[in-house]
């Protein structure tokens, strides 16, 4: 039985190593494992995405990647269990899956087939294989001889899977991002000092790429080549453009501070990030292509074929909306979108900040939709006024005399006017705010806190340059954004 259950996990093995290393030349959407599992998260609920996301974070992909090893683990020890031949045809049922997955995907063509085909095709010869050194003569002889198989498997498994994900990776654009010529922008003022209060365990003004959240829903990072790299535009406009690197180089590149937010951020969560992006006026783009009456919308796609609606009245209004090829001094990170993405202030990252964007299409919003709001969530993602406590800690103690409270607020293309603290139930009371540099970015603040013996409640709320105070109202991240007050709670001594 044992033996048999590890026969069916060694043979779906041989299938996932053998369809990783067959994908090679075909791509990583054409492999068993990262096309079913594409296909799940572009499938999967919004209660369990929002769940993975506020459980696992920005390591929901590697939650994604051991769950899908546990389901695959069992079913193939099932496999393996179930009477011949209805093992091989188990395996045959889940390939088609996995062909069905694999031929599906935005950069599918037929030949994605292949690497399943060929993997289970091989997997269910190791799995009769392994399953024929049952019922042997002698008992000895069968166990070293399956012994003997399984490892040769196991080790075949590994070798294709890890040979595989190797030369994909070897191929990657990491090189062509070393090369990468990041144009010298005209220079933004310069940030104030006194924008970054450099309190410890409070977030600085500037967040570092290393730190920069990353939401998305490639499991493998889309490689695309600056020279290989083209922009069209389209739809509803007087002429088709399409834009290379050489056609940028000849454009003069500005530079623009400004924050981003998930939607799918919590109340006091950190799916937020201040940066420097270079980049190129996506408003001058789009009047060179010339925008037809009635458009409201650009629908911009990615090389992953991820979409976003951005309303275009945020492109054409004079804010800084970017096509964006550096952040923070450095060619994009691949992971945040090299060698092109999208970056709208005021706007929450589903609906504007389209990384590795490859396609602009002026149309209408009555015409078309969305990758996220195709499941359920706000057609235009207006950032919702916000403010966080960064520090001390909820749940931390501290010493009780005088203590720095410290956090961040943002309201993205309206600004930031004032912060108030609440300790436990008392008056609201004004923080002193960092010095603002731009209403695109988020702001700091800071409050000396009394701190008496006991356990409080320390509250925030942000008051945002139109007079308008953040709402106390609690509100769930579906369907536009997470509304209600950060708390902290803490133990002074
Ligand atoms: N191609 C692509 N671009 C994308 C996404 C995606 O899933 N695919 N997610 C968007 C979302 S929801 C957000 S919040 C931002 C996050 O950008 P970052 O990962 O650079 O922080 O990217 C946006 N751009
Ligand atoms: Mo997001």
């Amino acid at each position: 039985m044992l033996r048999k259950a590890l026969a069916g996990i060694i043979a779906a093995g041989v299938i996932l190593g053998v369809g990783e290393l067959v994908s090679v030349p075909f791509g990583p959407n054409s492999s068993p494992f990262y096309a079913v599992g594409s296909t799940v998260v572009d499938n999967t609920p919004e209660a369990v995405r929002e769940w993975a996301i506020d459980t696992f974070g920005t390591s929901d992909k590697t939650a994604l990647f051991f769950g899908m090893g546990i389901v695959i683990a069992l079913v193939a020890a099932g496999a393996g269990v179930l009477r011949r031949p209805l093992g091989a045809v188990l395996f045959g049922v889940l390939g088609a899956v996995g062909v069905l997955a694999a031929v599906t995907r935005s950069t599918s063509t037929p030949l994605s087939a292949l690497p399943t085909i060929v993997g289970v095709a091989v997997g269910i010869v190791v799995l009769n294989a392994l399953l024929r050194t049952e019922n042997p003569v002698t008992e000895g002889m069968s166990r070293r001889s399956f012994l003997g198989l399984a490892v040769a498997a196991g080790v075949v498994a590994v070798a294709a899977g890890t040979a595989g994900r190797l030369i994909s990776q070897a191929r990657d654009v990491t090189a062509n991002r070393l090369g990468f010529l990041l144009p010298t922008p005209t220079p933004q003022p310069p940030i104030p000092p006194g924008a970054d209060l450099r309190i410890d365990g409070l977030a600085s003004y500037i967040t570092p790429n290393e730190d920069f959240y990353r939401i998305d829903t490639a499991l493998v990072v889309p490689q695309v080549a600056s020279d290989s790299w083209s922009l069209r535009i389209h739809g509803m406009v007087e002429k088709e453009l399409v834009i290379t690197f050489d056609d940028l180089a000849a454009r003069q590149a500005v530079e623009r501070t400004v924050t981003l937010t998930c939607v799918s951020n919590i109340v006091g969560g950190d799916l937020v990030g201040n940066a420097t992006w270079i980049g190129y006026p996506l408003k001058d783009l789009l009047e060179e292509a010339g925008i037809q009456d009635g458009a409201d919308m650009v629908l911009s796609s990615s090389h992953d074929a991820f979409t976003a609606g951005t309303p275009l009245d945020a492109l054409l209004d004079g804010r800084d909306a970017l096509l964006a090829v550096g952040m923070n001094g450095q060619p994009l990170p691949v992971e945040h979108g090299y060698p092109a993405r999208l970056v709208v202030p005021g706007l929450y990252g589903y609906v504007s900040a389209t990384k590795w964007v490859t396609d602009l299409e002026v149309t209408r919003f009555d015409k078309v939709t969305a990758y996220w709001t195709d499941r359920g969530w706000g057609a235009r993602g207006p950032i919702k006024t916000a403010s966080r406590i960064d520090t001390p800690r909820s749940g931390g103690s501290v010493e009780a005399g005088t203590v720095v409270v410290a956090g961040v607020a943002w309201k993205q293309h309206t600004g930031i006017s004032g912060v108030d603290v609440q300790i436990d139930d008392g008056n609201w009371v004004p923080a002193t705010l960092s010095e603002e540099y731009s209403k695109d970015t988020w702001r700091q603040w800071t409050y000396q806190w009394d701190a008496t013996p006991g356990n409080h409640t320390i509250r925030a709320r942000a008051s945002d340059a139109s007079g308008e105070i953040q709402t106390s109202m609690t509100a769930d991240t579906v369907p536009d954004g997470a509304t209600g007050y950060p708390k902290a709670f803490i133990s002074v001594s």
